[in-house]
C-alpha cells in the first residue's frame, strides 16, 4: 500500500502528516545528524534537509546546546519540510519520563515532532508522554528492535511492544525496528543500521542495505548516520541513499 493511502488509517495527526510528506517529497530517508556542535548540525540540516523526511537528533551529545539553537532547527524543518525526531529513548517510570520530555534544559516536547521510548518499563511511559505530547501534536515511536549485535530485543519482546502500542494508536505512530511487525497499515517503521555497503562497526552496530531493509524486511524509513556524515560529499551521498530508499519503496508498490 502506498504511503498516501496508509495515511487514512492513522489515528495520529503527525503520522498522517509524515506519510503525506514522504509521498509528496518522494523520500523515505531519515538523516541521523550525530555531530557535537550546534553550528555543524544546523549547516548539515540546511544542506541535507531537501533530501529527507526526518532529521534525527541526539540532543545530549551537543557540547554547546542552547534553547535558541532549537528555534533555528525548527525554522529549518519548516523551510525544508522535514520532521524532527529526537532519539531520546525514554526508559524510566512515567513520572520521571514526563519531566525528561517537558523540562530540563532541553525542553524536548517544545521542538521535537517525534520521540521514542523503550517498552521495558511498561505502558506508563506511553501515558506519561502522551498527555503533553498530544497537546502539541507530537508522535511517539516504540523501540521494538535494535540494530546492534546480541541485543535483547527478541521476537517475543517485539511482539509485546507491538501489543503495548496497539493500546495507544492516537499517540504511537510506529516503531524503531528492523522489520515490519504487523499487517495494520497505520504503523510506520523506522530502521537504523543502514549503509550502502552492508557490514558492521567496531562497537556492535550492524548494517543492511536500503534495498534489504525495505524490500526484504518491509520497513518504511531508513535511518542513515555515518553513511552520509563520513562521506567526502555528504549531499551527494544523501542523494544516493534517498534514491536507493525510494527505488526500493517503489519496487514494493
Ligand atoms: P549510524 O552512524 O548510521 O550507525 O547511526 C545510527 C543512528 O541510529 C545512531 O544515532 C544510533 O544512536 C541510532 N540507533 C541505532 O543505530 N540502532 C538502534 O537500534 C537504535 C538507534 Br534504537
Amino acid at each position: 500500500m502506498q504511503f498516501s493511502e496508509r495515511a487514512s488509517f492513522c489515528k495520529n495527526f503527525l503520522a498522517k502528516q509524515l506519510l503525506t510528506l514522504m509521498d509528496e517529497k518522494k523520500t523515505n530517508l531519515a538523516f541521523s545528524v550525530d555531530v557535537t556542535n550546534c553550528q555543524s548540525l544546523l549547516e548539515l540540516a540546511d544542506l541535507i534537509g531537501p533530501e529527507i523526511c526526518v532529521l534525527k537528533t541526539h540532543i545530549d551529545i551537543l557540547n554547546d546546546f542552547t534553547i535558541d539553537f532549537t528555534k533555528k532547527l525548527v525554522h529549518l524543518a519548516k523551510k525544508h519540510h522535514f520532521l524532527i525526531f529526537e532519539d531520546r529513548k525514554f526508559a524510566d517510570i512515567g513520572n520521571t519520563v514526563k519531566q525528561q520530555y517537558q523540562g530540563g534544559m532541553y525542553r524536548i516536547a517544545d521542538w521535537a515532532d517525534i520521540v521514542n521510548a523503550h517498552s521495558i518499563s511498561g505502558p506508563g511511559v506511553i501515558e506519561a508522554l502522551m498527555y503533553p505530547g498530544l497537546t502539541k501534536q507530537r508522535g511517539l515511536l516504540m523501540l521494538a528492535e535494535m540494530s546492534s549485535k546480541n541485543n535483547l530485543t527478541d521476537a517475543i519482546y517485539a511482539q509485546k511492544t507491538l501489543e503495548m502500542a496497539e493500546q495507544f494508536p492516537e499517540f504511537v505512530i510506529g516503531f524503531i525496528s528492523q522489520r515490519k511487525l504487523s499487517n495494520n497499515p497505520n504503523w510506520i517503521y523506522f530502521s537504523p543500521g543502514i549503509q550502502l555497503d552492508p557490514g558492521k562497526d567496531e562497537l556492535g552496530q550492524q548494517y543492511v542495505t536500503p534495498h534489504t531493509a525495505i524490500t526484504h524486511h518491509q520497513t518504511d524509513i531508513i535511518i542513515v548516520g555515518r553513511g552520509i556524515l563520513q562521506a567526502d560529499d555528504p549531499l551527494a551521498e544523501a542523494k544516493k541513499y534517498r534514491e536507493a530508499g525510494w527505488k526500493a519503496y517503489l519496487s514494493t508498490n
